[in-house]
């Protein structure tokens, strides 16, 4: 087992109540639980420091977690060992996905997507709950998929990333989703071509296919696989798109009287104003999560029930306060730039008349992951007064909002979560929207996303002398990338 997060031991647990020996490997030359890790699995070696391929190749199945590339050289150099591509047991390098698939025997939801994973993924695991069925959800969510199977459940929803997919080879689903494709990890692919074909092996083994007719490039990737392989699921495409939707499709209808949720042409599913949820990329992934449970024939206005209840989660542009008349949102979770420009334009719809009159404060930067920040300028550019920057990689925003366009003075460089909000507070006035939504992962300054998110809201409800009590520690399953 290589990598020793919350991964690594999850599969470690399995293994050894399964009593399959292995060992352990971990490329950081210490651990803070290595002590606690020896003494729990006495029986495994715990190889710590750089990867050695003598070692490894000894072993006839490795597991690596998501958090270390199977495409760095030891792993391609393994693999490409023509005798030792396949194990007895398979694929000589899988993942923890790929160890759940051969054992899970009831029904698999899996949901994968640059943005709107955890939302959709909690969203189903509500809905099929509420309407009765025993249903957990987890993966990259934050429990391990196999940590899963220790609770009796008769529908499992999976949040995949790209990172598990690629170590996933025989997961059999009922219903699988690319809910987008946007720039990330471009420090782990070679370009959005990559990442996107490997988003789509989610459909190599699925019922049904559940696809975003927003999304071109996906559905020619899609067209070209079902011409070219024999895919079960070509016949039964369950179509979702932020269009008027044609029949036997999900989409939106937009009128004077606000936005609709239809199934169809013709069935009115919800009114955009029954949700709490709010943003067109919000509506797109409830039309998501209904789509996903379409095999299962819920009674559908206990789904509706659940989906007007579902309040989103923490972190995902979330209302932290008012003060002064000026609202405050965390999305610490806007780890990317497809997220941050689906946040500015969810918090400040074009339709919406009084837009004008309103300004919006972005507080952005981190951990950049080699993104493309072009897109997010001008967005930036058309719609943010004020553009606050902070964390390792904030002169590749710059850049980009500059070249859109943006006045130099309207770019602010801040040390500090601290400065930035001060900063923010001095320049918003009456009305106005401050927003943290970095566009950026937090490792930089911070533990995980949610600790970052944690810190920004910590100095407003200071400032605003509100004693919150539901401010979540740091949260297990945060540690991120992200
Ligand atoms: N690491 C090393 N050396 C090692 C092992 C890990 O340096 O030998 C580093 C990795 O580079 C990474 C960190 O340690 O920065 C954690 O890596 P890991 O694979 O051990 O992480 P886990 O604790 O097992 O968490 C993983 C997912 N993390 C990643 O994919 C990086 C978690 O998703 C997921 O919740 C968990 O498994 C359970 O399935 C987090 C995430 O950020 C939320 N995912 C990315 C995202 O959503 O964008 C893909
Ligand atoms: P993920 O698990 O894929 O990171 P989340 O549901 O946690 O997705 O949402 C993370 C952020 O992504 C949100 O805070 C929001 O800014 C943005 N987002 C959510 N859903 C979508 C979507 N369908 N399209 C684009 N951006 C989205």
């Amino acid at each position: 087992m290589v990598g020793l997060g919350g991964t690594g031991l999850s599969v470690a647990r399995y293994l050894k109540q399964k009593n399959c020996p292995f060992d352990l490997a971990d490329n950081r030359s210490e651990l803070a639980d290595q002590d606690n890790i020896r003494s729990e699995f006495p029986d495994s070696e715990l190889l710590l420091g750089d990867f050695n391929y003598e070692q490894f190749k000894q072993y006839p199945q490795i597991i690596v977690s998501p958090g270390i590339s199977v495409r760095s050289e030891i792993f391609r150099a393994l693999s490409d060992r023509e005798s030792n591509k396949k194990s007895d047991k398979g694929q000589l390098i899988i993942g923890d996905i790929e160890l759940f698939a051969q054992v899970v025997d009831k029904p698999v939801i899996a949901i994968t997507g640059s943005n709107g994973k955890s939302t959709v993924t909690t969203l189903v695991e509500k809905i099929a709950s509420d309407c009765g069925i025993k249903t957990i959800a987890g993966g990259n969510l934050g429990i391990p998929a196999l940590d899963l199977l220790a609770t009796q459940s008769d529908l499992y929803v999976l949040e995949l990333s790209s990172f598990q997919l690629e170590t996933t080879y025989s997961l059999k689903t009922l219903s699988a989703i690319v809910l987008n494709v946007s720039e990330d990890h471009m420090d782990r692919y070679n370009g959005l071509d990559d990442y996107r074909q490997v988003k789509t092996t989610i459909y190599n083994n699925t019922d049904w296919v559940v696809i975003n007719k927003d999304e071109q490039q996906l559905l020619k990737l899609f067209k070209n696989k079902t011409q070219n392989e024999s895919c079960p699921a070509a016949e039964r495409c369950i179509y979702f798109g932020s269009e008027e939707p044609q029949t036997g499709e999900y989409g939106l209808q937009k009128t004077q009287d606000g936005d609709y949720l239809l199934k169809k042409s013709q069935e009115t599913l919800l009114k955009a104003s029954e949700l709490r949820l709010k943003g067109v990329y919000n509506y797109l992934n409830v039309l998501a999560a209904i789509a996903l449970l379409e095999p299962l024939s819920l009674d559908r206005e206990k789904m509706l029930q659940a989906v007007r209840e579902y309040a989103g989660l923490e972190h995902r542009c979330e209302w932290v306060a008012q003060i002064n008349g000026v609202d405050f949102y965390n999305d610490s979770k806007g780890t990317n730039a497809g997220a941050t420009i689906a946040a500015i334009n969810g918090l400040e719809p074009e339709d919406d008349k009084s837009y004008a009159q309103r300004q919006l404060i972005l507080i952005a930067g981190g951990i950049g992951k080699g993104a493309d920040f072009t897109e997010l300028g001008k967005i930036i550019k058309a719609r943010v007064k004020y553009l606050l920057l902070m964390g390792e990689d904030v002169v590749q925003i710059e850049r980009a909002v500059l070249k859109a366009g943006m006045a130099s003075e309207r770019i602010i460089h801040v040390g500090s979560m601290q400065e930035a909000v001060e900063n923010a507070t001095e320049l918003a006035q009456e009305g106005d929207t401050v927003l943290l939504s970095p566009a950026c992962a937090s490792f930089d300054m911070y533990a995980n996303y949610g600790e970052r998110g944690n810190d920004f809201k910590a100095i407003i409800y200071e400032r605003a002398e509100i004693k919150p009590d539901h401010m979540a520690d740091s949260q297990e399953g945060l540690r991120d990338v992200s």
